[in-house]
């Protein structure tokens, strides 16, 4: 499903975003440590190989809702942006530290002058967040992030699993 909106265009697939060869940019549902990990994140490290997390640990700690930037070694992709999501229950207010995520990796994708990035659904895997609450609040954030991209003209929104994708499209379709 593809979507533009002001000269960006929006799309949502089926994928593993470890594989998204045609962004430049791609986004990892990171640790506080910047570590592998399971999920997005053990998919990005074991993909980029162990480059990564050598780049990105020095950068750590990360706190919930920020985001720190490097190379995607051995991606298919010139960056990674790693985003520290809030773990549901715990780091409060959630829905703000979510947010913060995506409109924190836009602001870095900006800087680096990125014109395509993918996102994971961040903290809806091992952190909790319920699914379609988190999708709300990435699809909410990322329309009001629109207005103020200069570089970035293509966002890819990543879902695992095909009950994901069908379930985000109707999502993002109620909200246009
Ligand atoms: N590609 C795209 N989406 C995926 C993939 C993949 N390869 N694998 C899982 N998902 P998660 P979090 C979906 O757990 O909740 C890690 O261990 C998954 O179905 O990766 O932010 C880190 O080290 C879910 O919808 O991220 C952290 O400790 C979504 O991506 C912690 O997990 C996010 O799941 C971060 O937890």
């Amino acid at each position: 499903m593809k979507t533009e909106i002001s000269g960006v265009t929006i799309e949502l697939r089926q994928g593993d975003i470890a594989q998204q060869a045609d962004c430049e940019a791609v986004v990892n549902a990171a640790n506080a440590k910047l570590e592998t990990g399971g999920g997005v994140a053990g998919a990005i490290h074991r993909a980029a190989g162990p480059g990564l997390a050598d780049e990105a640990r020095p950068l750590g700690p990360l706190k919930p809702g920020e985001a720190v930037i490097t190379g995607a070694h051995l991606l298919p992709n010139n960056y990674v942006i790693h985003c520290l999501g809030p773990v549901y229950g715990k780091d409060k207010p959630a829905g703000p530290l979510l947010a913060s995520c995506y409109s924190r990796a836009l602001d870095l994708a900006e800087q680096e002058k990125v014109t395509s990035i993918a996102f994971p659904a961040i903290s809806t895997g091992i952190f909790g967040y319920p699914v379609e609450e988190a999708g709300m609040i990435a699809f909410t954030t990322i329309l009001e992030e629109i207005p103020r991209l200069k570089y970035v003209t293509r966002i890819v929104y990543v879902l695992y699993s095909t009950e994901d994708l069908e379930m985000h499209k109707h999502m993002f379709a109620q909200l246009l």
